[in-house]
């Protein structure tokens, strides 16, 4: 936890990471099988989820995306690494630009991991859960239209995927490390394995 607390990003979106877990091993092998080498080019996001607590519920802040990846689903905020950042800093400045929050309480909660079958690439997603900010400064921006939902009542159809399958944890405070493999064309998760 302190390494990765002090990790900076080498190079845009890459941190210098270790890569030796058991997850892995299981992503080499399955991505070999299609003759790719995706361990070799991992890039990194950061990825936001705010809390709020009102009239006794806990409720998530997720941004309607406008633009990029993702975009027309609804999803919590970050993105990619600038060079020098550790993983919290990405969290932080990601936030504030997509819908003016600064977050004072910030907790690195999850890493998921995603292989995509089409580009042999992987994205690793890091996951903060955070709260405690000064909602007077919640802005749409070109991004993403921000909205609060009660927890028991999130938009999980027009989410990525993967999101129902690890969402629930996040939400019972457990910390995680997931995999989803998605088929050739990204839209649809066709293995999902939660390794915690
Ligand atoms: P630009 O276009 O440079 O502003 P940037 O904001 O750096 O991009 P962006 O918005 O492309 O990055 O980052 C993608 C965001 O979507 C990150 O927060 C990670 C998140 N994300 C990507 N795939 C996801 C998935 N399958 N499930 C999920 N979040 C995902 O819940």
């Amino acid at each position: 936890m302190a390494a990765y607390a002090d990790a900076r990003a080498a190079a845009n979106s890459v941190l210098p990471l270790a890569t030796d877990a058991p997850l892995y091993d299981k992503i080499r092998r399955r991505t070999r099988e299609d003759g790719v080498e995706a361990i070799g080019s991992i890039k990194d996001y950061t990825l936001v989820e705010c809390f709020r607590e009102r009239g006794g519920r806990r409720e998530l802040l997720l941004g309607f995306k406008k633009r990029g990846l993702g975009v027309n689903k609804y999803n919590g905020f970050g993105g990619k690494f600038e060079v020098g950042e550790t993983p919290a800093e990405c969290a932080l400045r990601e936030t504030r630009e997509e819908c003016g929050l600064s977050p004072r309480r910030l907790e690195w909660k999850a890493q998921l991991l995603f292989t995509f079958r089409d580009s042999g690439t992987v994205m690793r997603v890091h996951v903060f859960e955070a709260s405690d900010f000064d909602e007077a400064a919640l802005v749409e921006t070109d991004e993403m239209r921000p909205e609060w939902f009660d927890v028991d009542a999130l938009p999980y159809d027009r989410m990525w995927h993967d999101d129902a399958f690890w969402m629930p944890l996040l939400l019972d405070g457990v910390a995680f490390e997931a995999w989803f493999d998605y088929a050739a064309g990204g839209e649809d998760v066709n293995l999902s394995l939660i390794h915690i």
